[in-house]
């Protein structure tokens, strides 16, 4: 017993010295976490309002000022960091990075044909396109019963210009509270299961299927995100529709998960998100307070535990938990008024600024901690909710007005010169879930229910 005893000693003695990768068992300061960049939705309304749609001609204002410019911050820092470190020889994060922008010269329609084809094979459902008049404005509640049977996504439609039918059988993705038990407990199962997965290798240095994902995050976040509200893409709201779309492929084919998605009705729980239904022992974990000026790990839920080695920011191979800081003044400002405010806005570009830098925005930080970090915020699972329910706002807001809004684009394609955004834009999500994610065009990602797509929402 002496040797055990003096052994644990020794151990405990070890674990009091800085070992590299020794798992992070406390939160990290909240300012690490550097916050994803929002304004109010008063600025919305006052300041966005009088730069239009015409960000291009715009000059860089005083009236923007007084709006912190995190996102911008993280970015030139983090970046700095990621060109540090590749001197130091990380070839695999360059890779990552090299493999984007080698494919805006390689990729070509013939990738997309060719995946159409392999999906369509591997497709359970019929694939047949509807020519029936559009029915999207009628999209009703259905018995959530039947998203227990619901199978893979199909891929219907075509990726050509010329598609315009919806096709005929989209998966529904229900809200979490129209959601059955058996399926919640699925969907977070799902996340185990990619959790447990070791990593793919075209990720690296990811630590497993899971990580693979937050990693294509963590890259391609400079692309994929304003910098500010100066200095926009409004490709945000097209990509993360494609990379929600792609873990649902993933938990499908790699996991087993035969059911419907999810959604989360976030805006009915602006102020309180410590008691939403998603953030319970049962599945995403308690959504705990900051402690001193620092996250808290999540130590309930599916997810009790568990250690990210990606971020904050471009950090890799940093062990830390999942950690969470609720701040409810912030998840105030995610509800009904937001909501209706963008989507009262009738350009592309204006609704796109208005939900990435209001409630997009603050949905992150209110949740805190990984939530809040605008690069690697995908390794807490609840950042797959809160963009179900971005990617939903996008959705209603396009069948505001669906014959224009599915079928036409504008704005900046990328955050520096603000290149035009166009139906020929290449959208990328580096071949994550295979044959199933080519390099699309905007037009295949336009809409949920013609071109890569096929699901639609509940309500
Ligand atoms: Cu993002």
């Amino acid at each position: 017993m002496k040797v055990a005893v003096a052994l644990f000693v020794s151990a405990a003695s070890a674990a009091s010295i800085p070992v590299k990768r020794l798992p992070l068992l406390e939160g990290l300061p909240l300012e690490q976490f550097g916050g994803v960049h929002s304004i109010s939705i008063e600025d919305a309304i006052n300041r966005l309002d009088l730069v239009g749609t015409n960000f291009t001609a715009l000059p860089i204002s005083s009236i923007f000022e007084a709006v912190t410019d995190v996102v911008s911050d993280v970015l030139d820092e983090t970046l700095g960091k990621l060109a540090h470190a590749g001197s130091h020889k990380k070839p695999q994060e360059q890779e990552t990075q090299g493999l984007q922008e080698e494919k805006v010269s390689t990729s070509t329609e013939s990738d997309s044909d060719s995946a159409e084809d392999t999906e369509k094979t591997e497709s359970t459902q019929s694939t047949t396109q509807s020519a029936t008049p559009s029915t999207e404005t009628a999209e009703t509640t259905q018995s959530p019963s039947v998203s227990s049977n619901q199978t893979s996504q199909s891929l219907q439609g075509t990726n050509s210009a010329a598609a315009t039918g919806e096709c005929s059988n989209p998966n529904i993705r229900f809200e979490w509270d129209n959601y059955s038990a058996s399926d919640k407990a699925a969907f977070v199962d799902a996340f185990q299961c990619l959790m447990k997965a070791p990593p793919s290798g075209k990720f690296a240095p990811s630590k497993s299927r899971f990580e693979d994902i937050v990693r294509l995050h963590q890259a391609y976040s400079p692309n994929i995100h304003s910098k500010s509200t100066t200095q926009q893409t409004h490709k945000f709201l097209l990509w993360h529709r494609y990379y929600v779309w792609a873990l649902e492929q993933i938990m499908r084919d790699e996991c087993g998960f035969d059911r419907a998605f999810p959604w989360w009705d976030e805006k009915k729980w602006a102020g309180r998100f410590a008691q939403a239904t998603i953030f319970t022992p049962e599945y995403f974990g308690t959504l705990p307070a900051p402690v001193n000026g620092a996250a808290t790990c999540v130590n309930d839920g599916k997810f009790a535990g568990l250690q990210l080695s990606l971020g904050p920011g471009m950090v890799t191979d940093n062990m830390h938990c999942l950690q969470r800081a609720v701040n409810e003044q912030v998840t105030a400002q995610t509800g009904q008024n937001a909501w209706d405010t963008c989507r009262s806005r009738t350009s592309y570009p204006d609704f796109h600024s208005c939900v990435e830098f209001t409630y997009h925005a603050q949905g992150h930080n209110g949740v805190g901690g990984v939530m809040a970090d605008a690069i690697a915020s995908p390794g807490d699972p609840s950042f797959f909710m809160h963009h179900l329910f971005v990617d939903y706002a996008f959705r209603k807001w396009q069948l505001d007005d669906v014959a224009t809004r599915t079928t036409s684009i504008s704005g900046c394609a990328d955050n520096t010169n603000c290149s035009p955004l166009t139906l020929d834009t290449m959208v990328y999500v580096g071949e994550i879930c295979g044959a199933k994610c080519p390099d699309l065009k905007v037009r295949d990602v336009l809409n949920t229910v013609n071109g890569h797509f096929c699901y639609r929402y509940d309500y």
